[in-house]
């Protein structure tokens, strides 16, 4: 199907009413929505769906490089390339549930090799559950033929769609050590209770447990992430001033959204030539039991 733009988009349904689209621009995921039709992402009225910027919101993939952490541009480039759909994927195990699903696949072109000198194939998939679970599972494969490995970083730069940021905690990442990307990077130790919300926050959480909650009070409700390879986690919310800043993000939309990014940063991975990665992160919600103030 055609998207903003005119841009490919693939559209999962599950029949208890839960969807979710991926655009091939990108491999980004730019919807999410429960049994209720309820969209449980965040992407800016500002998103600018326009190549080669990236789009602003959803899943962005950041491949090969997280951030400005390397010579490559910020995020990498997986997240403005075209991605192909594969018409014939390996199916998925027979006993599990999930029966929706879509894999792209990005393979270098002659203009990558010349930024970042690798060849590779990075298969995506992403699976809707009969639940509404949301699984992204990436699988990078190292194809180089002169026998070089090589390195990179990753994360899911997922945008949470919720109501008031005010409203929200997150749960898992209390008393762990962080980088602080507001403060050069520096290392510190995340001190008390649930994580809370009244500024600028960019953090990349180090060697994090494999669930983390957002518990959103306003809404009653709470996302759950599992993942599996990537032990770190940033979280980023760009507040007033930045949010200013940003051409395509609105002035007050940093009240609406928080990114909590699985993500492989601190320990670079290594591939040699034929070994495979695997970054799976799962996206569900519960309602929430969480009471402010208690
Ligand atoms: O993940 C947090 C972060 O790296 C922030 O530093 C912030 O700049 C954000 O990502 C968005 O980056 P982008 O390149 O999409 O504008």
């Amino acid at each position: 199907t055609k998207g903003i733009n005119g841009l490919e988009k693939v559209v999962l349904r599950e029949p208890r009413g839960s969807s979710a689209e991926v655009y091939l621009y990108g491999a980004h995921v730019t919807s999410w929505k429960n049994d209720h039709g309820e969209e449980l992402l965040f992407v800016s009225s500002k998103a600018i769906f326009k190549p080669p910027k990236p789009i602003r919101g959803g899943i962005p993939i950041c491949f090969p490089q997280f951030s400005n952490l390397g010579t490559l541009e910020p995020h990498g480039f997986a997240r403005n390339r075209f991605w192909t759909l594969d018409s014939d994927p390996p199916p998925l195990p027979a006993n599990s549930s999930i029966k929706t699903f879509v894999d792209l696949i990005l393979r270098p072109s002659e203009e990558d090799i010349k930024i970042w000198p690798h060849s590779y194939e990075f298969r995506l998939r992403v699976a809707l559950g009969p639940g509404g679970e949301l699984t992204l599972t990436s699988r990078i494969r190292n194809t180089n033929s002169d026998g070089k490995p090589f390195t990179f970083t990753f994360a899911y730069h997922t945008y949470f769609s919720v109501p008031d940021i005010s409203e929200v905690r997150v749960e898992g990442l209390e008393t762990l050590d962080y980088l602080d990307n507001l403060q050069n990077r520096e290392r510190f130790t995340e001190q008390g209770d649930a994580i809370t919300f009244e500024s600028e926050v960019d953090k990349i959480y180090l060697s994090t447990p494999t669930k983390i909650a957002i518990l959103d009070h306003e809404k009653k409700r709470t996302f759950v992430l599992r993942k599996d390879g990537l032990p770190d986690a940033v979280v980023w919310n760009p507040w007033d001033k930045k949010a200013k800043a940003m051409a395509d993000f609105g002035d007050d939309e940093y009240k609406h959204m928080l990114c909590v990014e699985a993500a492989a940063i601190e320990k670079h991975i290594t591939l040699k030539p034929g070994e495979e990665w695997r970054g799976r992160l799962e996206l569900s919600t519960v309602p929430s039991s969480y009471c402010s103030g208690q």
